[in-house]
């Protein structure tokens, strides 16, 4: 009975994780393909890490397996004593050595993967100001643009307009807390600090969408702050950047530095 209850739970819990993979507004709990350079990094790091630490996971937990099921009490003769291991300088040089060499490796190309993706770049052709705010996205082109999005769960959010194949640098603002950036299949997650500007890049070589959200709590809205990225071709950019003009100067938003409603 409890091992059936406990297979009807597994299965639930399975069809819920499926389930949710393309909710509304949620992000896949599967990786994303990555469509820009620091994306597609982050990636290989994670798999790089990953593949190694799994097969590590794999041969400590069998040989702990046969070590217990072979080498177990009831098989050895009554008052039995196992070889002693205490003070091997060899072994104690070698499992401290080895870890420290495994975390080292890990750092150095995380390091490197960090210093790539969150960098003040200097050779963009773009950039945008990403002001994080309770709750939603504004983005400041810096042309007159400016794209005041209110988060929603009702539905998807104003989407971030960028040109394809474009190195848009993405310098970011917290207006009240802190939020942070987050769209997996483009970028790492980005904090949006107020008082503190943190810089990332991205360059999308396809036409298309990729939703994201706010990965930092920061208050009852968090939930609504998704970010939905869209690229497309400089024409179809082009042409939405002279709309959001047009639209923008029949009705003037306020200013970006108004003070928070
Ligand atoms: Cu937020």
């Amino acid at each position: 009975m409890a091992a059936r209850a406990r297979a009807l739970f597994g299965l639930s819990a399975a069809a819920f994780l499926l389930s949710s993979c393309d909710g509304l507004g949620g992000i896949s709990p599967i990786f994303p393909t990555p469509v820009s350079p620091n994306g597609e990094g982050i990636y290989a790091l994670y798999v790089g890490i990953s593949i190694p630490a799994i097969i590590i996971f794999i041969g400590v937990e069998v040989a702990l397996l046969w070590v217990v099921l072979r080498y177990r009490r009831s098989r050895q003769p009554a008052g039995y004593v196992p070889p002693q291991i205490h003070g091997h300088t060899g072994l104690e040089v070698a499992w401290t050595v080895a870890p420290l060499v495994v975390v080292l490796v890990i750092a150095y190309f995380s390091f490197v993967e960090l210093q790539r993706d969150f960098q003040p770049i200097s050779n963009h052709q773009m950039l945008v100001v990403i002001r994080g705010h309770q709750f939603g996205w504004d983005y400041d082109y810096g042309n007159g643009v400016v794209v005041h999005q209110e988060g929603t769960l009702a539905g998807d959010v104003t989407p971030f307009v960028v040109p394809v194949n474009t190195v848009v640098k993405l310098q970011f603002q917290g207006t009240d807390v802190i939020h942070s950036w987050w769209v997996p299949a483009i970028s790492g997650k980005t904090d949006a600090v107020p008082g503190y500007d943190n810089f990332s890049w991205l360059k999308i070589n396809q036409v298309g969408s990729w939703r994201g959200e706010c990965a930092e709590l920061c208050g009852v809205g968090h939930g609504t702050m998704q970010i939905i990225v869209q690229a497309m071709s400089q024409s179809d950019y082009d042409q939405w950047v002279q709309k959001q003009l047009a639209t923008q100067k029949a009705s003037p938003s306020p200013s970006p530095s108004a003070s928070p409603g």
